[in-house]
This record gives C-alpha cells, sequence and structure tokens, in this order.
C-alpha cells in the first residue's frame, strides 16, 4: 500500500518567515522571545498546550522528572522553571498525544516505511503495544509481552552469548541500566556498547590516563568560583542551553570566556534570558564570549600546543629574570609526571607550523594565553568539536595538559568539564554499561550474585558494525536509541541488517532502526521518564547522572502514553527470567516491584559510589559521586597527573589529502532535533530554514570551486577502500566558517563517514572532519534570489 504525502505529512515546525530563501543570519541573541516562540509552538503541534505547560513545571524540580534531554547539571535551587527551550520541545516530543498503534502497522509494510523519513516516523507520536514483525506480510503485527520474552529467549539460547549485542543509548535510569548491564554478563557477554562510543568515549579513555577518573571533574559550584572558562567545540545554546544561565551570571562577574569554534554558534556570542521579564522587555542581552576564535575543524590540538607553547616559554623567560612563575611549578613538581618532556615538545613546535594547523594567527593565541595565564582559576569545557576526531583523545589529553600547567585541577573554579550528550549517558557508564571489563566491577558481581562473569573484551560500537558486516554478530538489542542511523556508513550497512537472526528494539518512538531488522524481529514499547510508573509497591522513582557527575531522582507525572507500556525496567527483567536459569541471589520480579531494591543493589555494588543511596537520590541538587581526582589524588599508572604528549601534532590525522579541493566536513546537530529526532527543518540560530539538504561553506571556497550560492552539489568522501559514499542535490550556501571548512546536518550526512574514520583508541566515529569533495549536482533545483 504506498501512502500519499498528505498523510505522512509535512507534520514539520514551519519556518519563522518563509520567504524562500533558506540561509538568513540571525542576529538576535539565543534565548529570548525566538526561543518562547518555539516552545509554544511545539507544545500545540503535539497538540499538548495545556498539560504540556503543567507538564514543564515540573521539569528538572527535585519533586519532579530529571529532563530528557541533555545531562546539564541540575541545580538545587532551581529557577521557577528550570528548563530551556530544546528540554521543552523534547518534552513535548516525549509527551505528545499522537500514538502509533497496531492499525497503523497494519497500513503500512516496512519496506513502505522505509522510505518515510526519521522525523515521518517519529512525528506519528507514541508506541503503544508490543509488535512481531511478520516475514509473510512485512508488517509489525501485535503480540503479547510474555510471547516476545519466550521468542527473544529462545533465540538467544540458540546463540554464543558472544554473538549477541546489547546495545543502550543514553537515557535508560541508572537503575534500568544496572539491571540491563548484569542481565548480559549473566548471559555470558560484555557486548555492551553504547552511545558514548560514538560520543565522549574520547573523554572515557583519554581522561584516565591522564588524570585517573574517566569524567569531568568540574561541579555546579565552581561556575561562581571561576575566573576564565575556555569553551572548546560545543554549541552550548542549542545542545545544553540551560548552561547559558551560569554563563550569564560568570560574564556579570566579569569572568573571561574564550570560545574556539570553527563557526559563531549564537548562544556562545549572545543570550537574553527568556526567564528575566527584564531581558524580555528591553534588548538586554549579555555578550558571552570575550574572545572569539574561528579555528579550523580539527585545529584543536595545534591550537592548545600554541597556548601552551606561549606559556611554557613565558614561564622561562620569567625564571630567567627571576620575575614571577607563569607556571605553577610547586603543583607541576608534587603532583605531575612527564612536564619535561612535553615543555621540549612545545618548545620545539614552530609558529609556522602551529598557525598552518590550526588556521589562528601567533597574535590570537597569545591573546589567548595573557588571559589564560592571569586566571587564578580556569575551566575548560568541550563537547563533540574536540572528540570526535581522529585524534580525539589526545584533544582531550592536550585540553588537560593545559589545565596542569597551571595547576587547574581540584581546586574551587578550576577544572575539566566535558559536556555530556544524553541525560544518563555518563551514569550507565558508572554502573556497569560498558564493553571493557576492566571497567566493569566483575569480581564484585561475582561474589554478589555467584556467578562467573564474562572477561573477554566485549564489543564497542564500531566493533559490533563490523561484527554485523562480517556475520559474527547474529542478535542485536536496543536499549533505546536509533542505532542503525546513529552510526557512520549507513550505505555499507543497511543492507547488513537483514541478516541478523534476532533484532530487538526497545523504544519509545517509531524509527528508523526498527525497519531495519533480523529475521525474527521486536518492537517492545516503554513508558517514557515522563509518565507515572507505577509497580506493586507504588509510583518508581529513577535516578540519573549528569555531567557533573551529580546523581538526582526522578518521578513521572503523566499518565502512560498506552495501558500496554511496560517500563523498562520491568523489560528486562522479562527478558532476564525468561532467559537465564532461577539465580536465588537475583530476584528480578522484586527488583520491579520497587526501584529501591535494585537502587540497594547498586550501593551494593559501588558502596563508595553509591554509599546511602536511597536516603539521598531525592535530596535537592541530588548528590555527587566522589571523584579521586577532585582531591588532588591520582589513579593513574604513575600515581601522578601525567602530561601525555599526542603523537599526531606533526600529521594530520583526519585528512588523508592535502588536494585544496578536498574540504573537510562537520556533521552537527541544529536547533530542532534530539539527536537523530528531527523534530523540524529550521536551525533557527544558524539562520537556516525550512530545509537540512544544505552544506555550508566559505564563500571564497564556493566561488574557487565554481558554485554559485544555492547549487545543487554531489557531496562525496575521500577515501581509499573503493567504496563510493555520496549525496546528491544537496545545496551550497556561503556562511561565516574557515576556508577548507564545511558543515552538513547529523544524521543526514552520515552516509558519508567510513566505519573505519575514527578515533584512535576510543574508536569514535570522527564525524566532525570527514575529508570530502563537491560537484555540481546531476538534479537542478531553481532556487530564489
Ligand atoms: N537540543 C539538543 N540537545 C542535545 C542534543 C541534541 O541533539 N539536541 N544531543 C545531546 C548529545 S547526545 C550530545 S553528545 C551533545 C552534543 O553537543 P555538541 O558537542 O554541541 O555537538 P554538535 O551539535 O555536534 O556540535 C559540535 C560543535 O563543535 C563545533 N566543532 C566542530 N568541529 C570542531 C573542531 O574541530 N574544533 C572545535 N573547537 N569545534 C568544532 C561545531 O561548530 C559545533 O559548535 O548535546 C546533547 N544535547
Ligand atoms: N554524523 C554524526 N553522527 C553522530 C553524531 C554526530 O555528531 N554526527 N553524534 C553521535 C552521538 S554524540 C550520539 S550520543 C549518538 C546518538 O545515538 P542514539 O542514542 O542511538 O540515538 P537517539 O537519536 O538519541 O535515539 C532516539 C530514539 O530513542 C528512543 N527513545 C527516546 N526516549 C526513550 C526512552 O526513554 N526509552 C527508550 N527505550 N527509548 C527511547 C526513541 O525511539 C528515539 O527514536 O549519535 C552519534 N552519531
Ligand atoms: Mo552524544
Amino acid at each position: 500500500m504506498s501512502t500519499s504525502t498528505e498523510e505522512r505529512g509535512p507534520q514539520v515546525v514551519p519556518a519563522n518567515e518563509p520567504d524562500g530563501t533558506p540561509i538568513r543570519a540571525y542576529r538576535n541573541p539565543a534565548g529570548g522571545w525566538g526561543s518562547l516562540k518555539a516552545v509554544a509552538t511545539i507544545l500545540v503541534q503535539q497538540h499538548v498546550a495545556v498539560n504540556g505547560s503543567r507538564v514543564l513545571a515540573h521539569q528538572n524540580k527535585p519533586d519532579g522528572f530529571a529532563c530528557v534531554s541533555c545531562s546539564w547539571a541540575k541545580p538545587a535551587d532551581p529557577h521557577l522553571f528550570e528548563f530551556c527551550e530544546n528540554g521543552a520541545k523534547a518534552t513535548a516530543w516525549e509527551i505528545t498525544t499522537k500514538r502509533v498503534g497496531a492499525d497503523f502497522f497494519a497500513d503500512h509494510t516496512l519496506s513502505e516505511l522505509r522510505t518515510w523519513t526519521g522525523l515521518e516516523l517519529e512525528s506519528r507520536g507514541r508506541l503503544t503495544a508490543p509488535m512481531r514483525w511478520d516475514a509473510a506480510t512485512d508488517r509489525y503485527v501485535p503480540t503479547t509481552w510474555q510471547h516476545a520474552f519466550a521468542e527473544i529467549a529462545k533465540e538467544l539460547q540458540a546463540l554464543d552469548p558472544n554473538e549477541a549485542v546489547f546495545y543502550a543509548s543514553g537515557r535508560a535510569s541508572l537503575e534500568t541500566s544496572y539491571m540491563y548491564a548484569l542481565l548480559a554478563r549473566l548471559y555470558g557477554t560484555n557486548n555492551l556498547p553504547d552511545s558514548s562510543n560514538m560520543c565522549h568515549e574520547s573523554t572515557s579513555v583519554g581522561l584516565p590516563k591522564s588524570i585517573g577518573v574517566p569524567v569531568g571533574t568540574v561541579q555546579l559550584e565552581d561556575f561562581a568560583h571561576t575566573d576564565c572558562m575556555l569553551f572548546f567545540g560545543h554549541n552550548t545554546g542549542t545542545n545544553a542551553p540551560r548552561m547559558l544561565h551560569q554563563l550569564q551570571d560568570a560574564r556579570k562577574r566579569g569572568v573571561e570566556i574564550i570560545t574556539f569554534n570553527p563557526i559563531k554558534e549564537r548562544g556562545l556570542v549572545s543570550f537574553a534570558n527568556p526567564q528575566s521579564p527584564l531581558e524580555m522587555l528591553s534588548p538586554a542581552q549579555t555578550q558571552i564570549s570575550t574572545q572569539y576564535h574561528q579555528l579550523k575543524i580539527g585545529g584543536d590540538a595545534a591550537a592548545i600546543a600554541g597556548l601552551c607553547k606561549y606559556l611554557i616559554e613565558w614561564d622561562d623567560e620569567a625564571q630567567r629574570q627571576h620575575a614571577p612563575r607563569i607556571l605553577d611549578a610547586a603543583f607541576i613538581a608534587e603532583h605531575t609526571h612527564g612536564f619535561e618532556t612535553f615543555a621540549d615538545a612545545m618548545r620545539a613546535m614552530t609558529w609556522d607550523e602551529i598557525e598552518a594547523r590550526s588556521q589562528l594567527s601567533r597574535a590570537a593565541l597569545a591573546d589567548a594565553a595573557h588571559v589564560y595565564a592571569q586566571a587564578n582559576a580556569a575551566m575548560v569545557l568541550y563537547g563533540m568539536g574536540i572528540t570526535q576526531h581522529r585524534s580525539g583523545v589526545h584533544n582531550v589529553q592536550m585540553l588537560m595538559n593545559l589545565l596542569l600547567l597551571r595547576g587547574n585541577i581540584g581546586r574551587p573554579g578550576a577544572g575539566i568539564c566535558p559536556i555530556r550528550g544524553h541525560s544518563n549517558v555518563q551514569g550507565q557508564r558508572t554502573v556497569g554499561i560498558t564493553e571493557k571489563p576492566e571497567l566493569a566491577p566483575l569480581d564484585k558481581l561475582q561474589e554478589l550474585y555467584g556467578f562467573e562473569p564474562p572477561r573477554d573484551k566485549g564489543l564497542s560500537t564500531v566493533e559490533a558494525c563490523q561484527g554485523v558486516l562480517d556475520g559474527t554478530v547474529k542478535a542485536f538489542i536496543g536499549l533505546g536509541g536509533n542505532f542503525q542511523v546513529a552510526i557512520p556508513d549507513h550505505h555499507v550497512m543497511d543492507p547488513a541488517w537483514s541478516r541478523l537472526r534476532l533484532s530487538v528494539q526497545i523504544a519509545t518512538k517509531l524509527n528508523r532502526s526498527h525497519l531495519l531488522h533480523g529475521e525474527v524481529a521486536y518492537l517492545l514499547p516503554c513508558l517514557g521518564r515522563i509518565e507515572i510508573d507505577r509497580q506493586a509497591s507504588g509510583e518508581q522513582w529513577v535516578s540519573v547522572e549528569d555531567s557533573t557527575a551529580c546523581v538526582h531522582g526522578s518521578h513521572g507525572l503523566t499518565e502512560p502514553a498506552s495501558e500496554t507500556l511496560l517500563s523498562e525496567p520491568a523489560i528486562v527483567a522479562g527478558i532476564a527470567q525468561a532467559l537465564l536459569p532461577p539465580n536465588p541471589k537475583v530476584d528480578w520480579q522484586a527488583w520491579v516491584d520497587d526501584y529501591g531494591l535494585v537502587r540497594e543493589a547498586i550501593e551494593r555494588t559501588y558502596p563508595d559510589q553509591f554509599k546511602d543511596f536511597n536516603q539521598r537520590f531525592r535530596q535537592p541538587g541530588g548528590f555527587h559521586r566522589p571523584l579521586a581526582a577532585c582531591k588532588r589524588e591520582w589513579k593513574t599508572q604513575t600515581g601522578k597527573a601525567n602530561f601525555i604528549l599526542p603523537d599526531t601534532l606533526d600529521e594530520d590525522a583526519d585528512m588523508p589529502s592535502s588536494d585544496p579541493d578536498v574540504l573537510r566536513l562537520m556533521t552537527t546537530r541544529g536547533d530542532n532535533q534530539f539527536n537523530t529526532s528531527v523534530y523540524g527543518l529550521d536551525d533557527r540560530f544558524r539562520g537556516v530554514h525550512g530545509t537540512r539538504e544544505v552544506l555550508l561553506m566559505n564563500g571564497e571556497d564556493l566561488t574557487r570551486l565554481g558554485f554559485a550560492e544555492g547549487d545543487a552539489v554531489c557531496i562525496s568522501t575521500v577515501s581509499d577502500d573503493g567504496v563510493a559514499r555520496e549525496i546528491d542535490g544537496m545545496h551550497v550556501h556561503a556562511f561565516d566558517i574557515p576556508v577548507g571548512c564545511i558543515m552538513g546536518y547529523y544524521p543526514e550526512c552520515n552516509r558519508l563517514i567510513p566505519l573505519s574514520h575514527h578515533a584512535k583508541s576510543s574508536l569514535v566515529p570522527a564525524s566532525k572532519s570527514i575529508p570530502v569533495r563537491l560537484r555540481k549536482s546531476a538534479a537542478t533545483r531553481q532556487v530564489a534570489a
């Protein structure tokens, strides 16, 4: 059966001022009236205007739910409305009154649904009942929970446990995540990749070698004590907007904010607080960045090396003059290892090399170094612009080196702040979702649950994809997420999924991953975090860990989208009970009846980290997990904080070609999406309207390569593996971005990223630096002038 366009959509948030030109410069601050308008629009679009406003009042409050959007810290004394425009959109998207029931699937084959866009699929609303794929009709048909659990168990029992992969996107609670990781290990595998493998894994791999912890050391209180922030590769106004409050407060105290980003992101330029009546009624806005350095994509390691070089050389000079030192010599002597080797390498680097690699001038770097050198307490904040490179791990370690030079860790206002993605992605790692056995407390699990845990290394995201391609992975279980779309190389990967024996997707909304399935396939709908979760002992609370290692409680408040839904813990327990032999030490049913018992189990497993978990997790502001590095205790091999010298400073890991016609493509999020969930086609802050099929590039490159504004092009990846990766019909537009750089949207451009193009050792796909060429498109298009 085919579907008319009318039936399918458009269902998008309409463009603000549809005058036919897709790119118009946005001159207003981030936040402000535009923000309130965008919130109102999506509440109406999802038919939740009245209920939505009530729900939003409880977002990120001690008695309410933890936002399902980003992982930014939640203060103990929240604002009246402790949410941002994009958190409100994520809420509206989840509490929508639209439903995808059995009747929907009766009307559409999966082959047909594969021709729909992600937006068309997700905007149909919430999944309501468990479904099984029927090969004869190519449709999802209704099934029962018991049948689904029994059938999934039977399929998994027929496999070697290492042939199955248990993926987790970073949203599920600490309770669910603990149960899910235990399920996989009791079954017999460490194949527990998660979205972090595509995200901050470069942090999780890089920081333990530098400072002995895998997470950031900055806490919310530090924002009140810092006098300098160095911001790398994060689009804060879009992806962690609540942080703009802390940045605004810091600016009012005169704190210097120095940003390194190829693009002038609005939120880091200026902000008007939509919760401040004064700012809304007057043209008041706060300038956020005091210096803005538009470096080349992938130029960070060189830029940071430039800053380090200045500090070290100024310090050399200070010593010669017997003037006050620039470096924190006492800290370096007492707490660090490897300084001399590092300092010599920085002294030896040439400015020509640094300028060429960063595309920043020596003078610009001196400005930044001066401010940093004068700050008593400085912090570094960063996002995907740092981690999603071939040299992602080294980038993280270079940031740490810069902080170590002036002892900027383990004291108020100083430290490293990786801005995490999903609302509980950091917490999932904390409670055992990891493919790296050394990061899981296997001995403790053995002692508590009386089994022999698997000790082999499990598969990360990229390795799981390789396993699907070579046939060694036969089952995929997804706890949330949209794996098949979030990963690279769709041309290569899409056809491989049908070779799986089993695929199981636990989800709130329909997405393309549910349509790329194995011979036996189940789609299991679950409660979202905003919904009331009723179990035998009453309404349940869950918990999440934010970017600052702070654990918070969360309690749903809307009625479930359907009576048939199960909670995520109940689904994990259902599979476990059907799959695993009875174990008197693991009472899955008791855990589902009362999540407080799961928290007790978490505390028994991690007694230092989760002391008095049940007593503390609901207190306003949550509780902090203790981190050794915050106390200047270094759990590294040397027992010190390590200066680590990158081996990639003199070669360009990302770009195999020095041909000027080869450009570097970064794939980023727009203002109207949460990862692969695209709510609408506008990216207001970047001035893009009504389309995501655009490539934003430097005007000089545009002309040099023979294109005119708005031309349709075919973009193709430069690689030597013989696979053609290209997208035809994208439109090029001149944009304020350095020469040689080009920006496109995630996930539309994911097919351009080779699976093998990833960071060394963390294996994070290098989604921010893809070598590409452009040529005139075969297709033509009328473009408004
Ligand atoms: N509303 C909303 N919030 C979200 C998400 C969402 O999709 N929507 N996603 C969540 C998730 S999972 C994550 S991981 C985070 C992601 O949040 P971000 O880390 O902001 O991720 P991106 O949107 O990919 O933007 C990357 C930024 O890095 C810059 N950049 C690109 N290449 C480089 C480079 O080489 N060097 C430097 N210095 N900068 C560079 C880009 O210009 C852009 O500003 O946000 C989380 N929060
Ligand atoms: N090119 C490129 N690729 C990227 C990135 C990039 O910057 N560029 N970023 C990478 C990053 S940082 C990340 S984190 C990954 C994201 O990868 P994923 O985490 O796999 O993807 P999401 O788009 O966040 O998943 C959205 C889906 O999650 C489901 N969902 C939502 N809420 C819930 C819930 O409460 N429970 C359950 N069970 N399911 C739920 C819905 O069905 C929804 O369709 O993508 C990565 N891919
Ligand atoms: Mo992420």
